[in-house]
């Protein structure tokens, strides 16, 4: 009884600013199904776990230190608070990194079986991406065949996963003076299999007890993710299923369609959404949907599978991470198929409540109650049409009595590259960052930031994204996005060019001469390498200093939950980019990895560095407090005019 009362109780306007999410929360709850945004409402985080005062590397523990004293106890095997949270850290960044590279590595899987003509169900269909993108590691491409070239990258890019000695393949994109520190600093990537071994190795009890130590092996890993398996799983999507060009797009619940067949794909590796979308155009299956009855097939993306069609075809996008149950609870969803990360166990119970065929596709990610149907690369088809047929039937058979599809469609402009905003902003002729530099030279814009990540049950859904990114362009800072934050702000419809007024009069001046909104959307969150690559292109153009940690750049995950973020976060500081996270920070503020983390990594050797704010507002004002510093630091502060006001100013704007 007291359990009702509590759940009775939850106001869902307090938990989300996405209308759409808070309307089918709300049906939700009347329907009497839990959601992520209840479980959390009623399971608190735990504190010692919060602060990563806790160690069960081995049974003589689980061993727990005091938060509020964390010094004053040590592990049954003496590992001190510091040791305890480097070692945890680590493994975040493992985990993050490992989701990330096996991606690509699956990507690159892909791309060996195209090129050796096994898989004949892609092709590669951006040529001038593949040269260039052989043309970056060193691969001769002038007059050879497509194919030699191809076979050449293949063999190149598998070191980034098995190379035992050596350098990562991208790591010929870094900044020279970048790359001199982490070669001096020994943190230069091998192959991304030796640095995920290596850390969960230093990170087992009794190995690597100096969390100095653990802190260079971890940005060494985590390096191996950014700027090695992320990369190449950009770059592969790219070269097999085309390099995202701007296009008007939308996204939210509005484009689920009652009378059609309704299919999500949910996840993130590309490929099986790219073979979702012939079956899904497949007239014979258009024929059948309308044999049982629907109008037609609506397909639609979520989370970053979602992102990359958005980005790179405009399918429309039903919503992000913390959106997912809400959009089974509208009834509509005749099939979801799902691949790999993010994907909530919660959602194959729930997909049984509203009788949604919930369909796992990949051997890596079965889920109890799911029906499995595996997605073979070289036969595709097979498991996308037979997901197709699922939903027929249940659109025929077993659709519930109500369904109710919130009426919110949000268009925007997505599917933006580093290709794109060099052509943007230079023209098909001078195709360049020089006038981007230059921008920033002068002051009309402030910096760069990229606002990425996942969303959180722990804070106020879509709302830390949207106001800090808000807070940044009126500061006239650009905004580069990925994932399920770009999803928010194209819900707020910051993704239009009209949303320049919302900027500040420099960064608006040049969105309007460009045409381009404040917020550029990148893609998924393994696109956050198209932000290496895009500090890389500045650093190289001049003008900004000699390597990333020059630049007025900043990054943010503001409502990060995965270990994901927290492995793009370290890769980011580590290439010399101050990153903020919100919600919670996993070390303790008192402790010496912590300063480590927050100020030792660029103070002592001359990468970026940590920090953390809760609310947007000061998450903005501290990220453009950081590129000031840099600004000055480059002595182009210049006579631009600087807005100084309180934070109760501005939040009264
Ligand atoms: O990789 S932003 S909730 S969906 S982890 Fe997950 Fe976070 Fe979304 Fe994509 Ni990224
Ligand atoms: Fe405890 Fe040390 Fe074992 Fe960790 S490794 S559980 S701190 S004894």
């Amino acid at each position: 009884m007291a359990e009702e009362k509590k759940k009775k109780a939850i106001n869902f306007r307090e938990m989300s600013t996405c209308d759409a999410t808070v309307q089918m929360l709300e049906k939700a709850a009347a329907d009497g199904v839990e959601t992520a945004f209840t479980r959390a409402a009623e399971m608190k985080a735990c504190p010692i776990g919060a602060d990563s005062a806790c160690c069960k590397h081995c049974s003589m523990g689980p061993c727990r230190l005091n938060p509020k004293d964390p010094y004053s106890k040590v592990g049954v095997c003496g590992a001190t608070i510091d040791t305890i949270a480097a070692r945890n850290f680590a493994r975040m960044v493992v985990s993050g990194a490992a989701a990330h590279t096996d991606h690509g590595m699956s990507m690159l899987d892909v791309f060996r079986e195209v090129v050796s003509g096994h898989l004949t169900e892609y092709k590669i269909k951006d040529e001038e991406k593949l040269r260039s993108v052989a043309e970056s590691v060193g691969i001769e491409t002038a007059e050879r065949e497509v194919l030699d070239i191809a076979k050449d990258l293949y063999k190149e890019l598998e070191r980034t996963y098995t190379q035992v000695e050596g350098e990562i393949p991208f790591a010929k994109r870094v900044p020279e003076k970048t790359a001199e520190n982490w070669r001096k600093l020994g943190i230069m990537p091998r192959g991304a299999m030796r640095e995920l071994m290596e850390t969960m190795h230093r990170t087992h009890m009794g190995v690597d007890q100096d969390y100095d130590n653990i802190a260079k092996q971890f940005s060494r890993t985590a390096l191996s993710d950014g700027w090695g398996g992320s990369m190449v799983a950009t770059e592969i999507s790219d070269i097999l299923f085309g390099t995202p060009k701007p296009l008007v797009a939308g996204v939210n619940m509005g484009f689920l369609k009652e009378d059609h067949v309704n299919v999500i794909v949910h996840g993130h590796e590309p490929n099986m959404f790219e073979s979702m979308i012939d079956a899904v155009n497949d007239p014979a299956n258009i024929d059948k949907a309308k044999a049982a009855g629907a109008k037609g097939i609506n397909l639609l993306g979520m989370c970053c599978s979602g992102a990359e069609v958005l980005s790179r075809h405009g399918v429309p996008h039903a919503g992000n991470f913390m959106s997912t149950e809400a959009i089974i609870a509208t009834g509509a969803v005749d099939a979801m198929g799902v691949d790999v990360q993010c994907i909530k166990q919660a959602l194959a119970p729930l997909s049984e409540c509203y009788g949604t065929k919930f369909v796992t596709t990949n051997p890596r990610a079965h889920i109890e109650g799911a029906i499995h149907v595996e997605l073979d690369e070289h036969d595709p088809r097979k498991c996308v049409d037979r997901i197709v047929d699922m939903a027929i039937e249940r659109f025929r058979s077993a659709r519930p009595e109500r369904i109710v599809i919130p009426q919110r469609r949000d268009m925007g402009i997505h599917g933006f590259s580093h290709e794109y905003v060099n052509y943007m902003l230079g023209g098909s002729f001078r195709g360049s960052y020089v006038p981007l530099n230059d921008n920033i030279i002068n002051g009309r814009i402030r910096g760069v930031a990229g606002v990425v990540g996942c969303t959180n049950p722990r804070v106020k859904h879509d709302y830390v994204h949207v106001e800090c990114v808000k807070e940044l362009i009126r500061n006239d800072v650009l905004v580069v996005q990925t994932g399920c934050s770009q999803i928010s702000l194209a819900k707020a419809g910051l993704m239009k060019p009209d949303a320049a007024v919302l900027a500040g009069d420099g960064l608006r001046e040049v969105c309007e001469t460009v045409g381009m909104p404040p917020v550029l959307g990148l893609g998924s969150c393994v696109d956050n390498s198209r932000i290496l690559i895009a500090c890389a292109e500045m650093v190289k153009t001049g003008g900004l200093g000699e390597s990333i940690a020059d630049l007025p750049v900043a990054g943010a995950a503001p409502e990060w939950m995965s270990e994901k973020a927290i492995s793009i976060g370290q890769y980011f500081v580590a290439s010399g980019v101050y990153t903020i996270f919100g919600v919670t920070f996993p070390t303790l503020e008192t402790t010496k990895f912590h300063k480590l983390l927050f100020d030792g990594l660029q103070s002592q050797y001359g990468l970026g560095k940590w920090d953390f704010a809760v609310d947007p507002i000061e998450m903005a004002q501290k990220m453009i407090a950081h590129i000031d510093e840099r600004r000055e630091a480059l002595g182009i502060t210049g006579e631009r005019e600087r807005k100084l006001a309180s934070m109760d100013d501005r939040r009264a704007i």
